[in-house]
């Protein structure tokens, strides 16, 4: 049977093995992911990120079981964008290590960058959709840090949600200076710790600064390692997904996000077609170098190939 059709008949297996499939950007797997297109759209997607050691997988594994309290299928991509040669094992290891993984209703996954950067977050994006086709009601992506590469990522998540914790000080600069605009929700996570009263406060100065839409990210300080505030939290992420459904926001992300997806494959397609008609490795090697000359620009360079292929068409 198609591998496709396993992943809708409910093999997990089949699962793994198409993500595996998409990290090694293996051709097979687009004729799959085509299958389960009309499958797809159905999930609600669940961003976390956060510096190392905020208790992330934590929160991720208690949440995960409260929503297994209200029977829902939930998948888990722990995705580490630093770790090549790992596969982004560290990461998933206190999720992977736990009890969730014998659970029925859990599928647990961690990916790391097997080949490029670019290529993790077009394989994140995949491997959410391949979740969301074998029927996972929420997905949820942990990530690590707060780079472009993280913000990459998290573009792939209707709800986003920072995780904190006290006393971190210059963790919470970074987050500022790149990843503030992106939360939906705030959490303080080992709120057992002292200085939360300050990390609150340096937080919603923050917020302050920046240009309130119609959504107010709340700051909720959660005890991971506790459960403490988990309910709470998972309220938090409902509310969220319903002022994205009443507001119509949800159509516009899906849409812009559908239209960015669709440009980029496009984009790819085409320079695929261009370079097969203009262009063999040894002659791009050697227009590479006279970029890197400066005998011709980047631009002006794909101008020409572009000219060369619709004159010789
Ligand atoms: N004191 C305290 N420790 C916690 C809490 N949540 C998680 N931890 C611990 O913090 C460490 C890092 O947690 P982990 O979930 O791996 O963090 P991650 O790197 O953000 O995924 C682990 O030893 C956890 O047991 C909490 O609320 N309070
Ligand atoms: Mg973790």
């Amino acid at each position: 049977m198609e591998i496709a059709d396993r992943i809708l008949k409910g093999d997990r297996r089949a699962v793994a093995r198409l993500i595996s499939m998409v990290e090694d950007s293996d051709p097979l797997a687009v004729e799959a992911l085509g299958i389960l297109h009309p499958h797809t759209g159905k999930a609600h997607i669940i961003g976390i990120t956060g510096p190392p050691g905020a208790g992330k997988s934590t929160l991720v594994d208690r949440l995960v079981k409260s929503y297994l309290l209200l029977n829902k299928r939930i998948g888990i991509i722990a995705v580490d964008p630093s770790s090549p040669f790992t596969g982004g094992a560290i990461l998933g290891d206190r999720i992977r290590m736990s009890d969730l993984n014998t659970e029925p209703n859990v599928f647990i996954r961690s990916m790391g960058t097997r080949g490029h950067l670019g290529g993790l977050s077009r394989a994140t994006g995949d491997a959410v959709k391949i979740l969301d086709a074998f029927g996972m009601d929420k997905i949820i992506i942990e990530t690590v840090g707060a780079g472009q590469s993280e913000v990459e990522i998290a573009s792939h998540a209707h709800t986003t949600i920072l995780v904190e914790m006290p006393g971190l000080g210059d963790d919470i600069q970074t987050i500022k200076a790149g990843i503030m605009e992106i939360g939906d929700i705030f959490v303080i996570n080992k709120a057992d710790r002292q200085g939360a009263d300050r990390t609150e406060m340096e937080l919603r100065a923050m917020l302050e600064l920046s240009d309130a839409g119609e959504w107010t990210p709340p700051i909720l300080r959660t005890i991971a390692s506790n459960s403490d505030g988990i309910v709470a939290l998972r309220d938090g992420i409902e509310s969220h997904l319903v002022y994205l459904k009443s507001s119509g926001k949800l159509d516009i992300l899906n849409h812009q996000r559908t239209r960015e997806e669709f440009l980029s494959i496009l984009g790819g397609e085409i320079s695929k077609i261009i370079l097969d008609k203009v262009m063999d490795g040894s002659k791009l090697d050697a227009l590479v170098a006279r970029i890197l000359k400066r005998e011709i620009d980047p631009y002006k360079a794909a101008c020409d190939c572009i000219r060369e292929f619709s004159e010789n068409r």
